[in-house]
């Protein structure tokens, strides 16, 4: 008897993992299984001390191509719930990326649609190959913005931007994406993961207590005025201060040396 292939793959490098959305012939569009892989792998990966950067990616020439509409081909009689499918399967994914006290590294191999875009640019480093799209094509199929599209993209490439991509479903291409500050990088030709799996390779050579006060304090920036961001900045930086990274960062510089982190 044949046996499917997961869906989601997790692969555990020295110290970073890969994680990969595994439907490549309909571009690895989100059914349950897959969205509850990716939180599984998202957790596997968050909670191993080994683990010190996370790379996303999908398999084949698609990154993500949104929610699968198989799963919501109507039914005479019944109506889905949507907004029940994104809080129990969608948005824990997001938060899962942006409250991880590591850095998630998305390497967009192609396609990013919908959801699918919404995953990849809730990522901390989106880096994305020359050939990849990124498409808002919720108003395609008569939806509105979700897995965080609508809080993700105004600050990243700014209201008017964001408006006209989200109301005209149009894509955008990576280089443009880039252009825009909507991602970090572009890469040419098919080395957009071998380009993540290098940086996810450097950054876990770095303080992991640097990343975590990182995403913490950009996490609650958004919401918090001035005053409230100054004294979080002050109560991150007291606990980095008594770390043992700090005290090796210091010395190596002191020395003139290379900095050999012990993650405490
Ligand atoms: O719970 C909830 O519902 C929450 C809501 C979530 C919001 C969303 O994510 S809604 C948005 C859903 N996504 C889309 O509307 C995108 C739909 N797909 C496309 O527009 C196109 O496929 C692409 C522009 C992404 C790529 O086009 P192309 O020409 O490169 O590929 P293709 O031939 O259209 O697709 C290849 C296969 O993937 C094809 O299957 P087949 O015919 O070879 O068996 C196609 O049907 C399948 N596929 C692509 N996207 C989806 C999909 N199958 C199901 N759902 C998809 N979203």
């Amino acid at each position: 008897m044949a046996v499917n292939p997961p869906v989601v793959l997790l692969r555990k490098a020295a110290d970073y993992a890969v994680i990969t959305l595994n439907r490549p012939e309909k571009l690895n569009a989100c059914t349950v299984p897959l969205l509850e892989g990716l939180k599984a792998a998202l957790d596997d990966a968050n909670a191993d001390p080994c683990c010190r950067a996370i790379v996303l990616t999908g398999a084949g020439r698609g990154f993500c191509a949104g929610q699968d509409l198989n799963e919501r081909k109507p039914v005479e009689g019944q109506v889905p719930d949507l907004g029940a499918s994104l809080l129990e399967y969608y948005n824990p994914v997001i938060l899962a990326i942006r409250q991880s006290d590591k850095p998630v590294i998305c390497a967009v191999n192609g396609v990013a649609a919908g959801a699918g875009a919404n995953i990849a640019l809730a990522c901390d480093i989106v880096l994305a190959a020359d050939t990849a799209k990124f498409i808002q094509a919720f108003a395609r199929v008569g939806l509105g913005p979700d897995a965080g599209g609508s809080w993700l993209l105004p600050r990243l490439i700014g209201d008017a931007r964001a408006r006209a991509l989200a109301l005209l479903a149009e894509p955008i291409g990576a280089a443009q994406a880039q252009a825009w500050g909507m991602i970090w990088e572009t890469v040419a030709g098919d080395s957009v993961l071998d380009r993540a799996q290098a940086l996810a390779a450097e950054l876990a050579t770095r303080p992991p207590g640097s990343f975590a006060a990182i995403k913490q304090a950009f996490l609650a920036s958004s919401g918090n005025s001035l005053s409230e961001q100054l004294a979080l900045e002050a109560q991150l930086q007291r606990k980095a201060g008594h770390s043992e990274d700090y005290r090796i960062g210091v010395n190596a510089f002191l020395a003139g040396e290379q900095p050999r982190f012990v993650g405490r």
